[in-house]
C-alpha cells in the first residue's frame, strides 16, 4: 500500500491543497494530511478546527486521513511508519523553501522522501495567508476556498463576505 503524508499548517485549507490532495490520491493508496501543532506561532483556526475542515473539504476522497503532530515532521513521519512526504510546489518562491525542507529531512532520514506535486495554473497564487488578509476586509475568496471554509472566515471575522 503506497502511503503518503502530507504536512503543513492548512490555516484554513485552500483549493490549492485540495488539487495536490486530489491529484496525489491518483497516486497514493492512502494519504494522511498532518496538520502542525505550532506553538510559536498564532494561527487563525485552532488545530481542531483546522482538522474539521479538512475533513470536511475531504469527504469525496476516501483516501484521506487527518491527523495533527507536535515537533519534528520526520519523527512524526516515522512514528506512523511512513517513507514518503508529499508537498506541493506553487512557484519558484516556494522551491527554495520546499528544497530546504527536503534536505533537512533527507539529513535526519535518508529512508524519508519528499514527493512534489506541482500546482495547477489556477490554483498557483492561492496561500492560505492570502486568504486570511482577503476575508479580513469582507471580499470575495469563492474562488480560494470551499463554501464551509468561507462560513468558518465569516465567523471568525465578525463579518458577511462580498
Ligand atoms: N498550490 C499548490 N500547493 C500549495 C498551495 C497551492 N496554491 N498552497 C499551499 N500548497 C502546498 C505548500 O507548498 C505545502 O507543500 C503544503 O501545501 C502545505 O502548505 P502550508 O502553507 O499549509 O504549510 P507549511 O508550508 O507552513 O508547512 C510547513 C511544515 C508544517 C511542513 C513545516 O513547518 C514542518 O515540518 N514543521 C515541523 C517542524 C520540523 O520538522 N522542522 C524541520 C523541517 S522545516
Amino acid at each position: 500500500m503506497k502511503v503518503a503524508i502530507y504536512p503543513g499548517s492548512f490555516d484554513p485549507i485552500t483549493y490549492g491543497h485540495l488539487d495536490i490532495l486530489q491529484r496525489g490520491a491518483k497516486v497514493f493508496d492512502k494519504i494522511i494530511v498532518a496538520v502542525l501543532i505550532n506553538h510559536n506561532k498564532k494561527p487563525l483556526f485552532s488545530v481542531e478546527e483546522r482538522k474539521e475542515l479538512i475533513r470536511h473539504a475531504t469527504l469525496d476522497l476516501p483516501q484521506v486521513e487527518v491527523d495533527s503532530f507536535d515537533g519534528l515532521l520526520i519523527d512524526y513521519v516515522k512514528s506512523r511508519d511512513v517513507n514518503v512526504i508529499l508537498r506541493g510546489l506553487r512557484a519558484i518562491s516556494d522551491f527554495e523553501y520546499e528544497l530546504q525542507i527536503a534536505s533537512i529531512n533527507r539529513k535526519l532520514s535518508e529512508q524519508v522522501e519528499t514527493f512534489f506535486l506541482m500546482t495547477s495554473n489556477n490554483h498557483s497564487f492561492i496561500s492560505s495567508a492570502m486568504v486570511k488578509e482577503v476575508a479580513r476586509y469582507g471580499a470575495d475568496v469563492k474562488d480560494l476556498v470551499p463554501p464551509h471554509v468561507i462560513t468558518a472566515l465569516q465567523e471568525k471575522f465578525g463579518q458577511e463576505t462580498r
